[in-house]
């Protein structure tokens, strides 16, 4: 239960590739329950409410959508784009496809956002590594070049050359998101949904970032994750 005064809320679409974790995130994250043992459905829709502790005496909602997984050409539906105050877009570094997917949404969040500037953060579920030691990154240093094709299937990294290995890919793939989020003024993280710990900073920052106001610089703890209000489809 809540123990102290609840502010405001915050709405927040989650999206991305299908299977890049988006579930498994939030599951951990408000949950703490999921490890690679965990047996995940595919999403249709489910919402989740996030209470985040900023030690100032009240906590500020988040309630997050979560979306079912996109798949090739397929746009995110129209009325995810219209009532969020902030979207978190997830990949997966070890599938390129999931990364050039994001630029569409971007674009399709743009074409949107009449009224304000949108809050968008980018996620790296680093499915097939461990987080690097130092734990959750923002990964926003720019080091020029590098584009997201338009194209899902616009990969050019592994392009018929085998001596790529995986682990090359996947920091080619986390250089190319850093560029390009560097270029949109995204906040870029790489986490690991199965490390609870890795999943604080972004909800943390983008709460801060939802309640300027009621926030300081100083790291407050992400103590608390409630109630999940609604499940439609997890059978
Ligand atoms: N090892 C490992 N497995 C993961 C990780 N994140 C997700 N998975 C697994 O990958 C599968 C898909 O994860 P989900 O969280 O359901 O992915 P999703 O993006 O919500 O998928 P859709 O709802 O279909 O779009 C599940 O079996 C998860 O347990 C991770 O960081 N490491
Ligand atoms: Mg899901």
């Amino acid at each position: 239960m809540l123990t102290s005064k609840i502010s405001k809320v915050g709405k927040v679409v989650i999206c991305g590739a299908k299977g890049v974790g988006k579930t498994a995130i939030l599951e951990q994250l408000i949950y703490g329950n999921v490890s690679i043992d965990s047996e995940l459905h595919s999403t249709i829709e489910d919402t989740y409410v996030a209470s985040v502790d900023t030690g100032k005496g009240s906590r500020d909602m988040l309630r997050i959508y979560d979306t079912a997984g996109l798949q090739g050409n397929v746009q995110l539906p129209r009325h995810y784009l219209l009532y969020p105050d902030a979207f978190i877009l997830v990949y997966d570094p070890s599938d390129p496809a999931s990364l050039d997917m994001l630029a569409g949404i971007k674009s399709d969040i743009d074409k949107y956002k009449e009224k304000k500037e949108m809050i968008i953060i980018v996620i790296a579920n680093m499915r097939s590594r461990q987080v690097r030691a130092t734990g959750p990154t923002p990964i926003n240093a720019p080091t020029g070049g590098g584009t997201i094709p338009s194209s899902p299937n616009g990969n050019h990294y592994n392009n018929g050359n085998n001596q790529i290995n995986n682990t090359d890919l996947i920091e080619s793939n986390l250089n190319r998101a850093n560029n390009w989020c560097a270029r949109e003024r995204i906040k870029h993280y790489a986490v690991n949904a199965m490390e609870r710990a890795s999943l604080y900073e972004p909800f943390i920052q983008l709460a801060i970032r939802l309640y300027p106001t009621q926030t300081k610089s100083t790291f407050p703890q992400l103590r608390q994750l409630t109630q999940k209000t609604s499940k439609v489809d997890n059978s």
